[in-house]
């Protein structure tokens, strides 16, 4: 198979779980995120296992100059055959009342969530464009279709993302390109040892009493969504555990 995913924040979490179905299936991938050890990594052992081609690209989604200079040193032939972007970088950074809220949190959170979103798509679109089709996943989350206290900037930052996915199907559907956000509930992933800054008993306390989602679970509806036919295109997608019924109601034993 020809066919590149481009996934972003491939280093953790749901970025490097679609790394290994999509890998697993004979999918070529592009990986990117901050950490190169890990990409290096996750390139080595992936490609030991599958007969597959990983290039890997070391950067932050929020320095627009490096976002396109990284994208730009892919050989042509890569970068046309993308088929598929995944937009999954991201992440929430401390949480707490809008008045003791940290400025450089805020910044993080848009600059990422936001931003950084827009850049890849930019730079990534014209090539899906130029092919008449394509498909982008946005990972948006359930802080993008509800607001929680404390959760402030990081729910107007998905609540963006949200609406995004919404423009972007409008903006491409004359070019046959897909977009499916998704709107995952708890899952525990180094989400919240990011958010509480390293601090594991906390990150770790947010999980207690019930089953949250894994990665493997949202990896695995993205791939099912990727694989429909042609004419077929899932938009949107609430994905929950089970003892999660919005996004602050969750049944804890
Ligand atoms: P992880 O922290 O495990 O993964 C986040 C990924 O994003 C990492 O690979 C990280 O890579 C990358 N990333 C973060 N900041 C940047 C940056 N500035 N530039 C490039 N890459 C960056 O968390 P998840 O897998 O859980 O999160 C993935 C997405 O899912 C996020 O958008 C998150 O908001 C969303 N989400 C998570 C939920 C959850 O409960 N876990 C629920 C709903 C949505 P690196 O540090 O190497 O740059
Ligand atoms: C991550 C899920 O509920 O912490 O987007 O916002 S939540």
């Amino acid at each position: 198979m020809e066919k590149y995913v481009f996934i972003t924040g491939a280093t953790s979490g749901f970025g490097e779980a679609c790394a290994e179905i999509f890998a697993k299936n004979g999918w070529n991938l592009i990986l990117t995120g901050r950490r190169n050890d890990r990409l290096i990594h996750i390139q080595e052992k992936l490609t030991k296992m599958f007969p597959i081609d990983i290039r890997t690209l070391c950067f932050d989604v929020r320095i627009e100059e490096d976002v396109f200079k990284e994208i730009e040193t892919l050989p042509n032939d890569i970068k046309e055959n993308i088929d598929i972007l995944i937009n999954n970088a991201g992440l929430a950074v401390g949480r707490g009342p809008i008045d003791e809220g940290l400025i450089d949190d805020w910044d993080r959170m848009i600059d990422t969530n936001v931003k950084g979103l827009l850049y890849v798509t930019r730079a990534i679109v014209p090539f899906l464009k130029k092919n008449k089709k394509g498909h982008i996943f946005n990972i948006g989350s359930i802080a993008g279709k509800e607001v929680y206290a404390g959760g402030n900037v990081y729910c107007a930052s998905k609540h963006a993302v949200d609406a995004l996915s919404k423009a972007m199907r409008i903006d491409l559907v004359d070019y046959n390109i897909k977009v499916t956000n998704i709107a995952p509930g708890a899952a525990e992933t180094e989400f919240s040892l990011v958010r509480f800054k390293g601090d594991e008993s906390i990150a770790k306390s947010v999980y207690l009493g019930f089953e949250p989602l894994v990665a493997k679970d949202i990896a695995e509806t993205i791939y099912f969504v990727a694989t429909r036919p042609a004419h077929v295109t899932i938009n949107d997608l609430t994905i929950m555990p089970t003892a999660q019924a919005s996004a602050a109601v969750i049944h804890k034993n």
